[in-house]
């Protein structure tokens, strides 16, 4: 993360603009393009203290994605996993963030991200810069709902030079935080977007290449490096999406079982997961009591994927109307609120009956102020 990188930089490009101009030896010229120099200076420094930039290193990488690592049911194990408990682990894709161009260091996660990629912050005003390498074996993007972009850097569409990034190549996409990928009136400090692989969209969500970015409102953020809001205690981010794995490699391991039809083949194929991890075993939604918490919400998949999210022992504010469901469809992205009252260990799932059966759900818990 580097703050007011363009001014440095233009400060420089125009100190040898200056210096050009004064070896012209034409005293009148010099000191009009002195003056040209100063309001040039003046305007670049206005333009740069609007926003920062924000740098973030990123590599699509193929992983081995279990949906149960524990292999059991947690929320109802007497049930056991079902026939989505017959293949766990299968060849997938993932966003990994790096702490820079040398893509050594990985950026730790917490666990309750599960699958998703990095989550990218920026406030109202910035510049977001994410240089992207594909250490795959396949063309992918990254295109981002929500934040400013021209075709170079929309990372779809078969256009622009960020539509299909080959493997062992990089590009760096840039796209604005302005004020239309901000917090309008009737939401709250941060919005979410989503940002996902759109070569061939349908199959590379599946693949696992989604993640998310938070817009802060201008005036909201914590500090200037700390782009998160300063109205609330914690966030999570949920994605709620039945991976169709019918297409994937299943990787051969002690878990695996032969499934005995087509039909159930194709059933147990489908990843009712949320951040892709299926009956319980996404873990680390804890808050502490009375924390702020903000929930970003994804929804993303094909028409089964009509979604309702429901939390146990506490209602959320959504676009300031109260409720305990939040229905999302493919595509929707969603923010709302709550301050976590009542100590305990909640479910937290999707409402849908089919969806429940197959295990979309897991719990978020409320331990004491510490
Ligand atoms: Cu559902």
């Amino acid at each position: 993360m580097s703050l007011n990188i363009t001014n440095m930089e233009l400060t420089k490009e125009s100190q040898i603009t200056f210096v050009f101009y004064f070896h012209m030896g034409n005293p009148r010229f010099t000191f009009y393009t002195l003056l040209t120099f100063i309001g040039l200076t003046m305007s670049l420094w206005t333009v740069s203290a609007e926003g920062a930039i924000r740098e973030y290193w990123i590599a699509a990488e193929k992983v081995e994605w279990n949906y149960a690592p524990s292999g059991q049911n947690l929320i109802r194990p007497n049930m056991g996993l079902g026939v989505w408990g017959k293949a766990l682990t299968y060849e997938k894709y993932r966003y990994i963030e790096y702490t820079d161009n040398t893509y050594t260091k990985r950026v730790e996660q917490p666990i309750w991200m599960g699958i998703l990629g990095p989550q990218l912050q920026a406030v109202e005003g910035d510049s977001v810069r994410v240089h992207f390498l594909n250490r795959a074996d396949k063309p992918l993007s990254i295109h981002v709902h929500g934040l400013q972009y021209d075709e170079d850097n929309e990372g779809a569409d078969m256009k622009g030079s960020g539509a299909a990034v080959q493997p062992g190549s990089m590009f760096t996409y840039h796209w604005e935080a302005d004020s239309d990928a901000a917090p309008g009136p009737n939401d709250p400090s941060s919005i979410v977007w989503l940002y996902h692989s759109h070569v061939d969209a349908v199959t590379e969500v599946y693949d696992g290449l989604i993640g998310t970015i938070v817009v802060t409102k201008k005036g909201m953020e914590r500090a200037p490096n700390d782009p998160r809001p300063k109205d609330i205690d914690k966030s999570f981010t949920t994605l709620f999406l039945i991976f169709n794995e019918n297409e994937r490699k299943i990787v051969e391991s002690g878990q695996n079982e032969a499934y005995e039809s087509l039909e159930e083949a194709e059933e147990g194929n489908l990843k009712h997961a949320i951040n892709g991890f299926i009956f319980g075993n996404l873990h680390g939604l804890e808050v502490e009591q009375h924390d702020r918490v903000r929930w970003y919400l994804i929804g993303l998949g094909t028409e089964v994927d009509m979604h309702t999210a429901h939390w146990h022992g506490q209602t959320v504010l959504n676009s300031g109307k109260r409720t305990d469901v939040v229905s999302l469809l493919p595509g929707s992205m969603v923010t709302v609120d709550m301050t976590a009252k009542t100590l305990g260990n909640w479910l937290y799932h999707c409402h849908v009956a089919d969806h429940i059966t197959a295990g979309m759900n897991t719990r978020w818990r409320v331990v004491p102020k510490r």
